[in-house]
């Protein structure tokens, strides 16, 4: 593992003053003016004092306009764009605590958000703004690139409009390193899915731990990296990277409004991008391209993969295609703000089916399943994670099987290497991964039940070739029921995000369950197993 690493004492630090306290350090090679937000398709950018001035001005519109303050929490519904980070960290900045959602959501699922987190503020791109509910809070509406001078957005360049000085002073937000600074959503091992409250110390952790030391591996100093935003930013991976971390390295992100390979190709030639964070799902369609045509991506320096397991048969295809590139996986979850282990190759080690090395000052259990007791390296059993990046529990919720003195039990099933490399082997959660998305069966199951036609469902998953996971739904019907799969599907799709789509149903006569009145999961995908092969 690596070395410990000192992180900053002072207890009222906050995040987003620490981030632009670290860009400074990069003055000597790259100007303060160098852009460090870049839109992929209009190459509008954003430099490094850009985003310090609209960051400050934001925080204090937000606190004199929407009385944003500790504690007020501030709901997010935005897609990628060089403006997302602006919001994300001036709610920060202004003391406020930020929940990010993805922009696909149905208004069902904003309408349950606005239950659950009762924001007092929306910031919405223009679609979603129409999704919401007559009476949800006051919403500004976002626009995806700045200056924008349509009226629309008037209210979000009023609240830009502030008397911030020559020095850009943040306000002064009664927050420190323990306050919350973040709800994101996660279906963590069980049940529906909840918040995940994350603090600025977690968020501290996560940028000096996992960013910043990642950046030691390469020779180049990070400012000269170029990274491509293809994943998006609500998500954590994305989040702590592209809205959080490599900002604070003084890196470009060139970003896109959503992934499309044809463009990421193009982005990647134009801008000459180094570094290249993926899911497994988007690697695949980059492989496919490049052997549908000669693309020379000569500027890649870096692939990453993390979210969901990445094939022994992807990693041969990559270097087959791109022998020049280095690839390294890296695992993290929302519950530990991304920090977990990040690939690291050297002359000695090159392991890239493992997952990496524990982040500094990360430390790990591998628990026996049957008897609790630790493992060795070599034997496999439910990771478990400690650290300061571990978040702060599950919004109104403790979840106390989830977290014990401070210990996350990551409901992953792993071990390590005797040279303390680590390796997933499955998932004892129930969490569906769809294209590296979670997804709650729980969830599914709700809504699913709410249908009049049926009498008991039980959701798992089957393996596909395309987005590695895919949700099945076992559906019991009422009697007489001409209810088809088709209909069911169509039923569910119309109230949840794309992503989380049912996409396959099998009706049964009941739904196997224990004792206790548990469904029997795994006796459920083994069938889905069967099935598929059958
Ligand atoms: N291999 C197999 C992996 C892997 C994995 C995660 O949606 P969440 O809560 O969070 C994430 C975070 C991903 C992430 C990965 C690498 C990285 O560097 C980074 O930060 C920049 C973020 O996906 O899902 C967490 C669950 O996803 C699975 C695993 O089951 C974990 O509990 N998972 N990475 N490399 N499975």
């Amino acid at each position: 593992t690596h070395p410990p690493l000192q992180l900053p004492a002072d207890p009222d630090l906050s995040l987003v003053p620490h981030i632009f306290s670290r860009l400074p350090l990069h003055h000597h090679s790259q100007p303060h003016s160098s852009p460090c937000l870049l839109d992929a398709a209009t190459a509008a950018s954003l430099s490094r004092a850009d985003l310090r001035r609209l960051v400050s001005s934001l925080a204090h519109g937000l606190r004199r306009t929407h009385r944003i303050r500790a504690g007020a929490v501030v709901l997010l519904i935005l897609p990628n764009s060089i403006v997302f980070p602006v919001p994300f960290l001036a709610v920060l900045a202004a003391g406020g605590i930020a929940t990010t959602m993805n922009p696909s959501s149905s208004r069902a699922e904003i309408a349950d958000r606005l239950r659950e987190t009762c924001p007092s503020l929306v910031l919405a791109s223009r679609d979603n703004a129409a999704k919401l509910p007559p009476s949800a809070a006051p919403v500004v509406l976002v626009p995806e690139t700045f200056p924008s001078a349509d009226d629309e957005f008037a209210p979000f360049r009023a609240l830009l409009d502030s008397d911030v000085t020559a020095t850009d002073e943040f306000p002064s937000a009664e927050v420190g390193q323990d306050s919350a600074a973040a709800v994101l959503y996660s279906s963590g091992t069980s049940g529906r899915s909840k918040g995940v409250v994350l603090t600025h110390r977690n968020l501290i952790a996560m940028v000096e731990l996992f960013v910043r030391f990642e950046a030691l591996q390469y020779a180049t100093p990070a400012c000269d990296n170029v990274y491509l935003a293809a994943l998006p930013m609500f998500h954590v991976y994305g989040l702590s990277l592209f809205a959080v971390g490599l900002l604070s390295l003084g890196s470009t992100v060139v970003v896109m409004s959503r992934f499309d390979v044809g463009e990421a190709v193009r982005a990647i030639h134009r801008y000459k991008v180094t570094h290249l964070p993926l899911v497994p799902p988007i690697m695949a369609a980059l492989l496919r391209a490049k052997s549908a045509g000669a693309l020379s991506l000569d500027s890649l320096v870096q692939v990453s993969s993390g979210a969901a397991p990445l094939s022994g048969r992807l990693i041969q295809d990559f270097f087959q295609a791109f022998p020049h590139v280095d690839l390294i996986q890296g695992y993290g979850m929302t519950e530990s703000t991304a920090v977990g282990t990040r690939g690291f190759n050297t002359s000695k080690h090159k392991k890239y089916s493992s997952v990496g090395l524990l982040a500094p000052n990360t430390h790990a259990k591998i628990i026996d399943l049957e008897t609790g007791f630790c493992l060795p390296p070599g034997s496999c059993g439910d990771l478990w994670l400690h650290g300061p990046a571990i978040m702060k529990g599950y919004l109104n919720d403790e979840d106390t099987c989830t977290r014990n003195d401070g210990w996350l039990r990551t409901g992953d099933l792993a071990y390590f290497d005797s040279d303390g490399y680590l390796y997933i082997v499955g998932r004892l959660k129930d969490t569906i991964k769809y294209k590296g998305f979670q997804i709650a069966p729980a969830d599914l199951e709700a809504v699913l039940v709410q249908h009049p036609d049926i009498v008991d469902v039980a959701v798992t998953s089957a393996e596909d070739e395309e987005a590695g996971e895919i949700p099945v739904a076992f559906v019991v019907r009422k009697p007489g029921s001409t209810l088809t799969c088709e209909q069911l599907m169509e039923y569910v799709a119309k109230q949840v995000s794309p992503y989380k789509k049912v996409r396959k149903v099998i009706f049964v006569e009941a739904i196997p369950k224990s004792a206790a009145g548990k469904v029997l999961r795994r006796l459920l995908k083994e069938f889905v197993h069967l099935d598929g092969a059958a």
